[in-house]
């Protein structure tokens, strides 16, 4: 049989980078990146290429299941899909009736198929969707609205173009995103410089022009003295300061005790190398990005390192220009229509939100609220019990810190469904799993990227399903059956497909050539007069009125940073190339590659307690306690130990996973309440473990 070529969407990560598949009678034989896309052309990282694994892996959900046992027990009974839909459509109905829509809770991944979730959420009329983001950027989300009045995403990272990036708490080489990466290759081949600022040596580090080790959970100070430089020395920008920035006396008042010399003592970091650093910027503004974070959900702190980020860049007048970070462009900025969006098939529901975002907390972005205080909605029953969720594509019980305590939050609810396509501590703990067929078996919604060429892309169903899984669409929409939401019961992918593209003036066909529709001609950099800030100065926010209001600080004081207790190490964590937090271990391919994780140890510290290389230690903290393999090395700071999130599975349906390894969040005793109240990121860098060497 011939074979096709399937243009889709990666989703073996939160990138969802465009692919192309080959298949071949009824199965594929290669993936690669999407050809026609730009800064991917072709590539794929490790576990984009892993894809086949996944669907070929027999340890996945592979039909509906219903919980027979205790919750967490493993005990089921296979349903098939009109029974399992019929199931959760009953509970669901039941608990609208008796407590009223809103005490169902929905969470997701966010991310450019989301439409349709929230569609389903507010058709059930409920205002509780939520993501994954209290536990990733919501920090630096935050601090892009405090600062532009728009969040992280309305930025480009414009890195092919720039001539000095910095990277802060950023692994660029190994957290991957395949067309940042290749920009940013792109951008070094053609003179840019790169200066890494972390508490490792990472991929990206080796990289570098310039590695900076900073003692773990300061950079905050280190970025408060580059300001004072920037100021002091009148490095910035200030024909771009004068026209844009709002309160620049504030801030030049505020940093002027942050001298280089007094963050020397708070990061460890020579002062030199701060001045040396910020004078460096400044010859080569405004092309210059420093990254402003992703994974920010770390210390109680992270918004204020992403806010000084911003300002830095503000003041380098890098925001808005050419290799720095110019806007992004939404259809609408190019003269095109956008999709037509599913959510507004329902009306908003007039009801607060459980979290409290939007009502007591106003300075947080109410779209998708924040997941962590919505569990404390379950816990407390306050401002109103949530009786049923449904964690879609998402695993709080490992992706959020003390899985005990998350535990003891999902016991009290009445219904927890789990949607996902692999076995995850979340779907284990469900009253009822949902299977969704791997990526490259469903189809999806049309989606839309906004960036300096905004375009549609299409996720096309390259393989028939194995199992009986289905997509997203068939899911949601026979619960929107059942549920009588008419509006959102869809019988058929085309009609959905139909609907979103209404008045955009582009049709299915127009995928066909390259699983793509280019929204613009050419990239657009809009000039710095057309910039508009969603602030209410109209300018760059140096004092939120949002924050003041909520009686925080614009300009939080530094506070210093004490040492780990003795005998202890902070605990610090990332990611590694070849997994995609913790749903890969279990993949036969990339568990090959790495099947467990190890503890970055720094090696005085190791050799202090006669530790060797490759030995196995006992990790503890509070009653917590686990043992993994050790890897001494000069290369981490000596206050922190680190290792790659993820591991630790100790689900029976997954042999390969199973016991290899420990899990971060299982030493994060109490983590529910630690969060950064300005950021709303939850601090999962403020715990600390003793580390023993076993007799
Ligand atoms: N201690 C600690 N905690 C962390 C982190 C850390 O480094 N340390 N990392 C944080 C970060 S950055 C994040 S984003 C969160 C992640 O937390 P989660 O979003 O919960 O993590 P995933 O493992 O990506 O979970 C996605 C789940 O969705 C299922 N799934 C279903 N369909 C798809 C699909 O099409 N694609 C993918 N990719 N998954 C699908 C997967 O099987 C998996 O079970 O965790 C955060 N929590
Ligand atoms: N391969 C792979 N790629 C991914 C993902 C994946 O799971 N696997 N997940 C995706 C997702 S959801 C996200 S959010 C991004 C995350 O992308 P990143 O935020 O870049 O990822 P991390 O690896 O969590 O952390 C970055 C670095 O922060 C360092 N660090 C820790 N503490 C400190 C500190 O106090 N100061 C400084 N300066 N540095 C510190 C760590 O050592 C680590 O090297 O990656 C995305 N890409
Ligand atoms: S970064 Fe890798 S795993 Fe993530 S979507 Fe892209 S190819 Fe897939
Ligand atoms: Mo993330």
């Amino acid at each position: 049989m011939a074979g096709k070529r399937v243009f889709s969407v990666c989703g073996m990560c939160t990138v969802r980078c465009p692919i192309q598949v080959e298949v071949e009678d009824g199965g594929c034989v290669f993936i690669q990146g999407n050809p026609h896309a730009a800064g991917i052309e072709g590539a794929i990282c490790a576990r984009g290429a892993s894809g086949m694994a996944l669907v070929d892996s027999d340890e996945r959900p592979r039909q509906p299941l219903i919980r027979t046992g205790e919750r967490g027990e493993g005990k089921w009974r296979k349903a098939s899909w009109d029974e399992a839909l019929d199931y959760v459509a009953d509970r669901l109905r039941e608990v609208r009736e008796k407590h009223g829509p809103e005490t169902v809770l929905f969470s997701d991944r966010g991310g450019p198929f989301k439409d349709l979730h929230e569609a389903f959420v507010r058709g059930l009329g409920s205002p509780n969707y939520s993501n994954h983001d209290a536990s990733c950027s919501a920090n630096v989300n935050h601090a892009a609205l405090s600062v532009f009045g728009f969040g992280r995403k309305d930025m480009v990272y414009d890195y092919k173009n720039s001539r000095h990036v910095v990277l802060q708490t950023r692994n660029i080489f190994e957290s991957i995103n395949v067309k940042e990466v290749n920009d940013l290759l792109e951008g070094m081949d053609n003179g840019c410089k790169l200066t890494v600022i972390d508490i490792r040596a990472t991929a990206t580090a080796a990289k570098a022009d310039d590695f900076i080790l900073i003692r773990p959970g300061t950079d905050y100070a280190f970025n408060l003295a580059i300001l004072h430089v920037l100021l002091a020395e009148r490095l910035y920008d200030a024909d771009f300061a004068a026209m844009w920035i709002e309160n620049l006396g504030d801030l030049i008042q505020f940093v002027q005790p942050y001298t280089p010399e007094w963050a020397e003592g708070e990061t460890g970091v020579d002062a030199r190398r701060i001045t040396a650093l910020t004078r460096e910027l400044a010859r080569s503004k405004p092309a210059v990005i420093w990254h402003a974070g992703w994974m920010t959900s770390r210390y109680n702190d992270s918004f204020q390192v992403s806010r000084s980020i911003y300002l830095i860049n503000a003041l380098l007048g890098s925001v808005g220009a050419r290799g720095g970070l110019p806007l992004a462009s939404k259809p609408g900025d190019v003269g095109r229509k956008g999709l037509k969006k599913l959510v507004d098939l329902f009306p908003k529901p007039a009801v607060k939100r459980a979290d409290g975002v939007g009502w007591k907390y106003r300075h947080f972005s109410s779209g998708a609220g924040l997941l962590h205080l919505a569990f404390k909605a379950i816990e407390t029953g306050e401002p109103y019990p949530v009786r049923a969720y449904i964690a879609y594509r998402h695993d709080p019980l490992m992706g959020f810190p003390d899985p005990e305590a998350v535990k003891a939050v999902l016991r009290k609810l009445d219904l927890l469904v789990s949607v996902t396509f692999s076995w995850s501590d979340t779907a284990w703990f469900s009253d009822v799993v949902l299977p969704l067929s791997p990526y490259l078996e469903r189809e999806s919604i049309i989606a839309s990227k906004s960036g300096l060429k905004p375009y549609f892309f299409c996720r096309q169903r390259a393989l028939e399903p194995r199992f009986d899984t289905k997509a997203d669409w068939e899911i949601l929409c026979g619960l929107a059956n059942r549920l009588d939401m008419t509006p959102l019961a869809f019988g058929s992918i085309e009609a959905i497909r139909e609907y979103q593209l209404e008045g955009t003036g582009v049709a299915m066909d127009d995928f066909g050539a390259t699983g793509m529709v280019s929204l613009a001609e050419k990239p657009k950099y809009r000039k710095v007069e057309e910039l508009k800030f969603a602030t209410p100065s109209g300018r760059i926010e140096i004092v939120s009125e949002k924050l003041q209001a909520q009686g925080l600080h614009s300009l939080e004081p530094y506070e210093h940073r004490e040492g780990p207790p003795e005998g202890k190490y902070r605990i610090a964590f990332g990611r590694c190339a070849v997994h995609t937090q913790g749903h890969t271990v279990n993949n036969p391919v990339l568990n090959e590659l790495m099947p467990e994780n190890v503890l970055w140890l720094n090696r005085t510290e190791g050799e202090k307690m006669g530790i060797r290389d490759g030995e196995t230690v006992e990790v503890t903290s509070g009653s917590q306690c686990g043992r993994i393999r050790v890897k001494l090395t000069e290369h981490i700071h000596p206050e922190a130990v680190f290792m790659v999130h993820g591991f630790g599975h100790r689900l029976p349906a997954e042999t390969l996973a199973f016991g290899k390894g420990i899990l971060d969040n299982d030493f994060m005793p109490g983590g529910l309440e630690m969060w950064d109240k300005a950021g709303g990121g939850l601090a999962m860098q403020e715990h600390f473990v003793s580390i023993r060497k076993l007799a």
